[in-house]
């Protein structure tokens, strides 16, 4: 298995997250970087590269060329409005406002292009978003040329992130970026397997009118978990794309052989959709410690997945979404990777 890391990815190095009315120290850290490093060096998972650019064309193949713009410039314009600290929305255009003009000034913008309050932006943040995303296509494109697995260390995570929308500490759909690039490298179908708890809903939403991208995901009920406002099961699709998403929303403390007999449904809908390769969206956050989610995950249990990710038989790339235990963050990744590789 080859792993795609890069150094810039530290870049995003924020100092608040807006958490339960309180600005803390971001879960999504740079630290978390480091720490799946070691475990990868230490137990010898494969040869680590780093990617190469891949530009910004790869980006614009899944998001809005103003959301890219707007996020390259968001700090500029906040520091240049003489904002004491980093760029955080506080307006949105909610239910009973206009959503059809985009502000002009970044107070405005920022609501616009936002999902959620708690991701921060600042110094480094768009740098650290784009080397996120050429850890994913360097990770992709291994897997394509060789049919070998591959991980992507990619952070910022992506799975939040919508064709014009930032939040839940993702920029770039990571996932979306890599699946997008697999089709115009000549794939057919692509599957996305989202095992983080929190629900995927900006790759849903990327890819919900389409049937050239199967999205399936495992994660926390939305009426009573982050995102909130995407994630149930009759979200199956629109148009084209009818048939073609998959939700399994699971209550907190869902135990771990229902959480495995739910990742065998979701296997078997991708065998049948005939998927030629498998982006598994990585989240281990469905560790019992996890700091903020509520699946019960030991780190053992993460060997079983990766064992049963690799019976599905399929060309795999792993990307990076969240995990925030850090002590267990590189254990629990690493037990993923090898569970795989025994089993292949
Ligand atoms: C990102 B990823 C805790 C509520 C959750 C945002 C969670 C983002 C998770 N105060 N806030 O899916 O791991
Ligand atoms: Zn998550």
């Amino acid at each position: 298995m080859r792993i795609f890391h890069s150094d810039a990815t530290r870049l995003r190095q924020v100092r608040t997250e807006l958490h339960d009315g309180v600005l803390v120290s971001p879960f999504e850290c740079p630290e978390r970087v480091s720490l799946v490093l070691d475990h990868l060096r230490r137990a010898e998972v494969g040869e680590i590269h780093a990617p190469r650019d891949y530009g910004l064309a790869p980006v614009l193949a899944v998001h809005d060329r103003d959301y890219v713009a707007f996020l390259e410039s968001c700090w500029r314009e906040w520091q240049a409005a003489g904002r004491e600290g980093e760029a955080i929305p506080n307006i949105w255009p909610a239910r009973t406002l206009r959503a059809d003009r985009i502000p002009e000034t970044v107070c405005g913008k920022l609501g616009y292009y936002a999902l959620a309050a708690e991701t921060s932006i600042a110094e480094g943040t768009f740098e650290a978003a784009l080397a996120s995303k050429d850890v994913a296509l360097g990770a992709v494109e291994y897997t394509l040329e060789s049919n070998e697995p591959s991980f992507g260390l990619c952070r910022p995570p992506g799975h939040h992130a919508a064709v014009d929308q930032f939040g839940g500490y993702c920029f770039f759909n990571n996932a979306a970026v890599a699946a997008q690039y697999a089709l115009d490298k000549g794939r057919r179908r692509v599957a996305i397997l989202d095992v983080d708890f929190h629900h995927g809903n900006g790759t849903q939403q990327i890819f919900y009118g389409r049937d050239d991208v199967l999205f399936v995901s495992l994660h926390g009920d939305p009426a009573v978990t982050f995102p909130y406002y995407l994630g149930y099961a009759d979200e199956t699709g629109v148009g084209a794309g009818e048939g073609f998403n998959i939700n399994y929303p699971m209550p907190p403390g869902t135990n771990v052989d229902t959480w495995m007999q739910t990742l065998d449904q979701a296997l078997h809908a991708i065998k049948r959709y005939g998927a030629e390769l498998v982006i598994v969206s990585l989240g281990v956050d469905i560790f019992e410690g996890d700091p903020i989610s509520a699946f019960t995950f030991q780190s053992a249990d993460f060997i079983t997945l990766g064992q049963r990710l690799a019976e599905a038989g399929l060309p795999t790339t792993f990307l990076m979404e969240g995990g925030y235990a850090v002590d267990e963050i590189g254990l629990n990744v690493v037990n993923v990777l090898k569970g795989f590789q025994q089993s292949t």
